[in-house]
């Protein structure tokens, strides 16, 4: 499996509820690097571009008023298959389909109020298509880890 980069999100209700350390500390402790973080506040047009695959939905108008409600914690990780791993690791979209030990399963109840986003892995391009949205090239740092032959 490639090295690759991936975009991740503490959306609002985890910055609310004190989970942003708990989310950032499980995705470091499975092995991927963090290379760009940014704790900021998402204005309507940055969340209309973001879900804009979902636009015609329903929820749409849910969706873009609860991700601008408050700041996120947006974030770019780096390792082997990094954009699946983290979809693993965030469990199912709705929290009550989220298995036990995934990060929606362990810390949310509702769907519209599920926590962490993640690129989705079997839309080629996503990731680097919300990377590129959320984040100039000067942000993301390339260095090597101490640890680094022991990582991913
Ligand atoms: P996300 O993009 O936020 O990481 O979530 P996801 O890939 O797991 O799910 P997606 O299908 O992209 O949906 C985006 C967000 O929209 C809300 N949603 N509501 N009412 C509904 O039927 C419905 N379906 C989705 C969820 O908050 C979901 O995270
Ligand atoms: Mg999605």
């Amino acid at each position: 499996m490639a090295r690759e980069r991936t975009f991740v999100m503490a959306k609002p209700d985890a910055v609310q509820r004190g989970l942003i350390g708990e989310i950032v500390s499980r995705i470091e402790e499975r092995g991927l690097k963090l290379v760009g973080g940014k704790f900021m506040q998402i204005d309507d047009e940055l969340a209309r571009d973001h879900y804009g695959e979902h636009v015609d939905k329903p929820f749409f108008d849910d969706l873009t008023t609860f991700i601008t409600s408050g700041p996120v914690f947006a974030m770019v990780w780096e390792g082997q298959d990094a954009t699946r791993q983290v979809r693993q690791m965030m469990g199912e979209t709705d929290p009550a389909d989220a298995a036990p030990g995934t990060i929606r399963g362990d810390y949310a109840l509702d769907l519209g109020r599920n926590v962490i986003h993640g690129s989705d892995h079997e839309d080629p391009g996503a990731n680097e298509r919300e990377i590129d949205l959320f984040f100039d090239e000067e942000e993301l740092l390339d260095y090597e880890r101490i640890d680094g032959e022991w990582l991913y």
